[in-house]
């Protein structure tokens, strides 16, 4: 079976731009791979976070992997700090990445753009922590959203050159996105990522948001002035956005949404997606109620970090000792 590995770092509560573009997938591929999905809670802090926030945003992350339906029977499920391997490996790879790859990352360099103070040298080596995420279990694939893409090339460009070094070590792993809902935009200005970092609350669906909030919010969703309902991503990108994120949820596309309502309201296109919006937040929030009242969530992650540590902890002892690092 070939293997799967992706993170999701709950710097905020998680969005249905995740959900769309990164957790409804690992839901999809659990069957066929084997998946091993974790929280990215070193990845967190290359940002300052209220610590309170911050371990209630962690914790209701697994239980929303949960909610969305990844079962910890099928998938490896853990926190990246439980297995220690992660970032030691980071530090390792860092000496294996140039300072002008890292310096060539869009993210960091928006950041960088947007002329943001005291930014943090994890947040530069960031993509080296990402790769030893990796890198660690050998996966085939990554599934992540098109924003994340950059930071998989970086990581195979790194394998490759440490495997040229010493010996074959690492799988190269190839990104993998989904055609349609690999960047939902934001609601209120659909030129920008759909993200938990955003400042309005408006353009952005969190998945606990109340089902008549998050309607609402579609609702209002900017749009345009045309008044033709047609699938042009490029001239109408609020709309397309829209109907993107219902074709993501019903197994549609835009395309075909687009043809379903020619010729009709924006209104009643944007009812459409607001149910099938509240529809699968209610699924979502019923299960993740009665994963809280449960209590399962300590006990998943125990499982998981276990499972995980044996392939990270086998795969670090080979870095260390090709490199040099243990005295024989
Ligand atoms: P932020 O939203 O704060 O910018 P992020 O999206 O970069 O954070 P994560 O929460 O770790 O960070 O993202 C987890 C996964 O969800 C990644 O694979 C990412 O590409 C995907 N993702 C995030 N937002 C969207 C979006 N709007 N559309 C599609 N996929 C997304
Ligand atoms: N960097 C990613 C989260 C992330 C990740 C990973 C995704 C951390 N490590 C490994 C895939 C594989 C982000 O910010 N979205």
């Amino acid at each position: 079976m070939k293997r799967m590995l992706s993170g999701i770092k709950p710097t905020g509560q998680l969005t249905l731009g995740n959900y769309i573009g990164a957790l409804h997938h690992f839901v999809e591929y659990q069957d066929d791979y084997e998946m091993i999905a974790f929280i990215a809670n070193l990845h967190c802090i290359t940002v300052y976070q209220d610590p309170k926030e911050l371990s209630t945003n962690l914790r209701d992350a697994v239980a929303l992997y949960l909610a969305c339906g990844l079962d910890p029977e099928k998938a490896t499920i853990f926190l990246q700090t439980d297995v220690k391997q992660h970032a030691e490996l980071g530090y390792i790879l860092a000496c294996y990445t140039y300072l002008g790859e890292l310096n060539r990352m869009t993210q960091f360099k928006d950041k960088t753009a947007k002329n943001e103070q005291n930014l943090t040298a994890g947040l530069f080596t960031y993509p080296c922590l990402m790769a030893a995420d990796i890198l660690l279990y050998d996966p085939d694939y990554v599934p992540v959203g098109d924003d994340q893409k950059q930071h998989v090339e970086l990581t195979r460009d790194i394998a490759i050159r440490f495997n040229n070094k010493y010996s074959p070590t690492f799988k190269v792993p190839e990104p993998l996105s989904a055609k349609v809902g690999a960047r939902i935009m934001s609601l209120t200005d659909p030129t920008r990522k759909m993200s938990k970092s955003e400042h309005s609350d408006k353009g952005c669906i969190y998945l606990l948001d109340d089902p008549a909030k998050a309607k609402k919010k579609i609702m209002g969703a900017v749009t345009d002035s045309f008044g033709e309902i047609k699938a042009d991503k490029v001239n109408q990108p609020g709309l397309y956005n829209l109907m993107e994120i219902a074709a993501s949820l019903n197994g549609s596309t835009p395309e075909k949404i687009a043809e379903e309502f020619a010729g009709k309201g924006y209104g009643e296109l944007k009812r459409y997606v607001g149910d099938a919006v509240a529809t699968t937040l209610e699924g979502i929030q019923a299960r993740y109620r009665d994963i809280l009242a449960n209590n399962v969530i300590d006990e998943v992650l125990k499982q998981g970090a276990e499972k995980a540590t044996l392939i990270a902890a086998k795969k670090l002892d080979e870095v260390t000792k090709k490199i040099g690092l243990e005295i024989r």
